[in-house]
């Protein structure tokens, strides 16, 4: 794994145009539970179920009682060496993009610039009538939280299963993932679409693509390098005495 890290590293540091894709995986050691495995359990709820509009008509108290237990662990947490790693890398690469799929916002805490959240931000609540997308941060918006303008109910503004990715930020991140040289894909089970087919386009685009999880994925079969360990530990490695 070294001699590896080194010549990724060396590539890294020849690159032009630089795209990475981050998962549940680069917040975990931040505290953040990732959706599958044991620890997307909550409440005996299988975190995923959670995540689907049905969830949210049918109950949307349980579904809000689930984010503000989310909103306020988060609050209380803070980005990783992950996380500062992808930032340095952004200032030394001429073109970079940063494409997650995470809501918690650790990214932009981090200072990373050229981000895309194609999952939408836990922190933004969007009016489920007048489609209004209010900023709020606040670590609990109550039982079922409503819109000051129009007083319906008020969702969180993320992407749940069967809804639709905001066509222009994932039409960013395809030409990213199309045009880099270099993809590094970072602690996601690859599984969810189509943020999944994101690295397969940045391969097809001939760009070295590298995984980095504790884990082998789906995609770890097409991967020019897998890095197999934890992000916080393998991402600064890769930006380690950089000036
Ligand atoms: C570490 C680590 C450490 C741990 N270091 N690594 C059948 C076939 C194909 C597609 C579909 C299908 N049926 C339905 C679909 C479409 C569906 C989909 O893909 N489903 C699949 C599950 C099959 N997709 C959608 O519905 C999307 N929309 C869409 O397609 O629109 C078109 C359409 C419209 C109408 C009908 C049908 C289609 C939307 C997907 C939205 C996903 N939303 C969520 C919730 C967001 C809000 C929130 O956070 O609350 O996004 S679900 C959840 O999964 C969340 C995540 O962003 C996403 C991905 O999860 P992620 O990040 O990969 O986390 P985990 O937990 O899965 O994995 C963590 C990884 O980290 C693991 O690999 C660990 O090993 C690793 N790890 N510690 C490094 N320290
Ligand atoms: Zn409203």
């Amino acid at each position: 794994m070294e001699a590896q890290i080194q010549t990724l590293k060396k590539q890294l540091l020849a690159a032009e145009r630089v795209a990475v894709m981050t998962g549940a995986g680069i917040s975990a050691e931040s505290g953040v539970p990732t959706f599958r495995g044991a620890d997307g359990l909550w409440k005996n709820y299988r975190a995923v179920d959670l995540a689907t509009p049905e969830a949210f008509d049918r109950n949307p108290r349980l579904v809000w009682e689930f984010y503000n237990w989310r909103r306020a662990l988060i609050s209380k947490l803070t980005f990783n060496a992950a996380h500062a790693a992808l930032v340095k890398l952004e200032t030394k690469v001429p073109s970079f993009t940063l494409i997650t799929q995470n809501v918690d916002g650790l990214h932009n805490r981090a200072g990373s610039r050229n981000l895309l959240e194609i999952h939408g931000n836990l922190w933004q609540v969007r009016c489920l009538q007048c489609q209004e997308i209010i900023l709020d941060e606040s670590p609990d918006m109550g039982e079922l939280p409503t819109c000051e303008q129009c007083g319906s109910l008020l969702r969180p503004n993320v992407v749940w299963f069967g809804e639709s990715l905001d066509q222009a930020t994932l039409n960013r991140a395809m030409q990213a993932c199309r045009d880099c040289e270099i993809m590094l894909v970072i602690g996601t089970s690859a599984i969810v679409q189509p943020a999944a087919s994101l690295a397969l386009e940045a391969k097809q685009g001939g760009a070295v693509v590298a995984e980095i999880n504790i884990e082998q994925t789906p995609h770890s079969y097409f991967m020019d390098y897998t890095f197999q360990g934890k992000a916080g530990e393998i991402v600064p490695r890769l930006v380690e005495d950089w000036k």
